[in-house]
């Protein structure tokens, strides 16, 4: 059966039928899901029903697995890159709300250096009403940024702290647990671009999230603040967003580079279990190399036009991007 593609909106979103990812292997059809991964950002597999081995297995398809999270457990022994996402839990357990409801918006393990590259999530038990998972299109809401905001946020850098979510969780838990195999016991904020160009599409998404995004470096509070407020509001217009509403055994694949997401927090009192593998990823890159930013000391909110060293550092990047940038800072001509 040849492989169906269905755009579910303009930009975010494809359902794909005709594959059956627990019997995928290698070659050309799983190399055309990942390039429509990078393009489309979400793939929904309806009616896959992977039970833990082969949620695995198909995650291996894209990329090669992360435990199940960098602090908490996975759902058992037999399964350390499964995360059983259970938000039904916090209600005999409130201690871990936080760590249990995944209702804010975020993007996967931004709080690490190497944030994955994607996940995929499997509808194993779904309320009968209630209870989709909402993407924003970080890459549509970059775009639609009118251009002297663009060049504000590509020479930003942003802190992400995991603390905030699961201190609480490691106070209880000392252990910690492994990510890039080291073991955390304590979680420390990194720094990552608010711009990250997408490592195989070179396109340019915002890259914060409500969730782990603390503040922008180098911004007063109040600035800070503000302008992550006003990206956030951007970016969850609902023209960037796109809703997946789950049917049991239905699978959902997400590129984490460009997209955030959260699960809607409206199914009542009924129980509702997924189970996520996440892929590897890499080091989030931005527009302005974070060394070119340092070594020209310059920060935006000093002057509306990067120096001309930032400048010539963007052309080194070359290719559209590069051009687009400097066309946009030409001041514009007198009235
Ligand atoms: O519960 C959901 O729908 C989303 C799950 C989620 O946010 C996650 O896996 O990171």
């Amino acid at each position: 059966m040849p492989v169906e593609l269905t755009p579910l909106t303009g930009t975010i979103g494809s359902a794909v039928r005709g594959v059956r990812l627990a019997d995928a292997v290698e070659g050309a059809t799983v190399a055309a899901l990942r390039a429509t991964l990078v393009d489309r950002k979400v793939l929904v597999f309806p009616g896959q029903h992977l039970d833990p081995d082969e949620l695995v297995r198909a995650g291996r398809l894209f990329g090669e697995l992360t435990p199940a999270h960098p602090v908490l457990p996975p759902l058992d022994g037999a399964h350390p890159e499964v995360l059983e996402i259970d938000a039904t839990r916090s209600r005999t357990d409130p201690r871990y709300r936080d760590e249990y409801e995944q209702d804010t918006w975020h993007t996967d393990v931004s709080f690490m250096a190497d944030p994955p590259l994607g996940s995929l999530l499997a509808g194993v038990v779904i309320p009968p009403a209630g209870g989709d998972t909402a993407f924003v299109d970080l890459q549509a809401a970059y775009a639609s940024l009118s251009a002297p905001v663009q060049v504000l946020v590509d020479g930003l850098r942003a802190e992400h702290d995991g603390r905030k979510e699961f201190d609480g969780f490691l106070r209880d838990n000392p252990e910690g647990g492994v990510w890039g195999g080291r073991r955390f016991t304590v979680l420390e904020p990194v720094v990552h671009p608010v711009v990250r160009v997408h490592p195989e599409s070179g396109r340019r998404g915002l890259f914060v999230n409500p969730t782990f995004t603390t503040r922008i470096v180098g911004l007063s509070r109040l600035e800070s603040a503000g302008l992550l407020d006003l990206l956030y509001r951007h970016a969850t217009a609902a023209e960037h967003t796109f809703r997946h509403r789950w049917a049991e055994g239905d699978v959902v694949v997400w590129d984490n580079r460009s997209t955030m997401h959260l699960g809607v927090r409206d199914y009542g009192d009924h129980h509702r279990v997924l189970h996520r593998v996440t892929v590897r990823g890499d080091v989030p890159v931005g527009v302005v190399p974070a060394a070119a930013v340092h070594a020209a000391g310059w920060s935006p909110c000093r002057g509306p036009l990067p120096p001309p060293q930032v400048v010539a550092a963007l052309a080194h990047l070359g290719g559209d991007d590069a051009e687009a940038h400097q066309h946009r800072e030409r001041p514009a001509p007198e009235a």
